[in-house]
């Protein structure tokens, strides 16, 4: 087939998943169009299969907002008629699916039918989507696809009860390539990090308020006061900096290294002893399961989707948002013996095997041919 992937090209799970997807489906022997304002960040590698279509945006001092859905669906319409394109799959409702839409609009006048798949990946409902300035459009985009995927049931649930929606949602999770996360642990360079009797803890996200990265902190704290260790704070975003100073307040700066954005999370994840992801809403935690994945155990808050990912008392543990000394406890309880911490690092590896590419993408393949064949 030859589907073309509309996503954000930044850092965040969304895009993350959007381009895995184009790659594993290449891969697969279909042919991949990448539509978006820069090339996606973990894209760094170009096949035969995988063609990237940037959108750009012409500055003109009329326009106080630039209009980029304008832009996105010229775009669209002009690589389906170049490439003939049989499905057009967008990430993240706002606003590709209202450019995918008018996209469809446009192309239906000159005779071209094409399916549009929109998957909902958790923001663009739970915090931006449900805002009353975009309600309307994302209920009306969501309601125009021809079908539609969320990536977990949690999030169907929110969608439903926070939209009128007229269409099936259909559950297809998350996903990552479990081969690319077996790297051998001597490659790791684990002693550039810590210490041999240090536990490393990591955290990646775009720190953004709904990750709650100050609790991170907090947690740690309560940690490093039982047992040496070092906490790894991956990504950028504005709680960095409020963290480096609640950091500083507890006196615990020294052990706290903020790293950016990596593209190289796999081998900072590869050293790593217990993942934190204590955020306010989570659809999925695409992190988490990465960490998994690498043989990370989890400690989490239980909103959303991650129950569905990190299961209580086997790859992790899970607490209500905001309970900071209950996630410090659990922990404490996987990480102060090397018996339950390697038991709990087998069983968040085996876990993650439920989400791998070869599981999941099939499911995708299905909904374009059922799409394409308009069922
Ligand atoms: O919050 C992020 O990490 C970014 C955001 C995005 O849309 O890029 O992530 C959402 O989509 C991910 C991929 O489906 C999910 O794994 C995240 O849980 C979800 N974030 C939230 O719901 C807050």
């Amino acid at each position: 087939m030859r589907i073309a992937i509309v996503c954000y090209p930044t850092f965040g799970g969304s895009g993350v998943v959007a381009t895995e997807l184009g790659v594993a489906l290449a891969e697969r022997g279909h042919e991949i169009h990448f539509i978006t304002y820069k090339q996606p960040v973990r894209l760094d590698l170009l096949s035969r299969n995988i063609h990237f279509h940037e959108v750009s945006v012409p500055k003109y001092p009329l326009f106080k907002y630039q209009p980029y859905e304008l832009a996105l669906s010229s775009k669209l319409v002009d690589m389906v008629k170049l490439y003939k394109i049989d499905v057009l799959h967008v990430h993240y409702a706002i606003p590709h699916a209202y450019a995918g839409y008018m996209a469809k609009q446009m192309l239906a006048e000159e005779g071209i039918t094409i399916p549009m798949v929109t998957t909902l990946h958790g923001t663009d409902i739970t915090l931006v989507g449900n805002h009353p300035f975009y309600k309307p459009a994302v209920t009306f985009s969501i309601n125009n696809s021809d079908c539609v995927t969320s990536v977990s049931q949690s999030l169907k649930d929110d969608t439903l009860r926070l939209f009128n929606i007229k269409k099936e949602i259909y559950v297809v999770p998350n996903f990552i390539d479990t081969k690319n996360f077996n790297n051998p642990y001597t490659e790791c360079q684990r002693d550039l990090m810590a210490t041999p009797n240090e536990r490393i803890i990591t955290h990646v996200s775009n720190l953004r308020p709904v990750k709650r990265v100050s609790d991170i902190v907090k947690i740690f704290n309560i940690i490093q006061k039982e047992i040496p260790s070092k906490l790894l704070i991956v990504g950028e975003g504005p709680e960095s900096e409020p963290a480096e100073l609640l950091a500083e307040e507890l006196g615990i700066s020294d052990k706290i290294l903020f790293m950016g954005n990596s593209n190289e999370v796999d081998k900072i994840l590869c050293f790593t002893d217990l993942f934190l992801l204590p955020s306010e809403k989570e659809s999925f935690g695409l992190a988490a399961l990465e960490a998994m994945a690498s043989g990370v155990p989890v400690i989490s808050s239980n909103t959303g989707g991650l129950s569905e990912v990190n299961i209580h008392g086997e790859s992790g543990f899970l607490s209500d948002v905001g309970n900071i000394e209950e996630m410090a406890a659990n922990a404490l309880k996987i990480l102060s013996n090397d018996e339950t911490l390697a038991a709990f690092k087998t069983r968040a590896k085996k876990s993650a095997i439920r989400f791998d590419t070869d599981t999941v993408v099939p499911q995708y393949e299905a909904i374009y041919r059922n799409a394409i064949s308009g069922n």
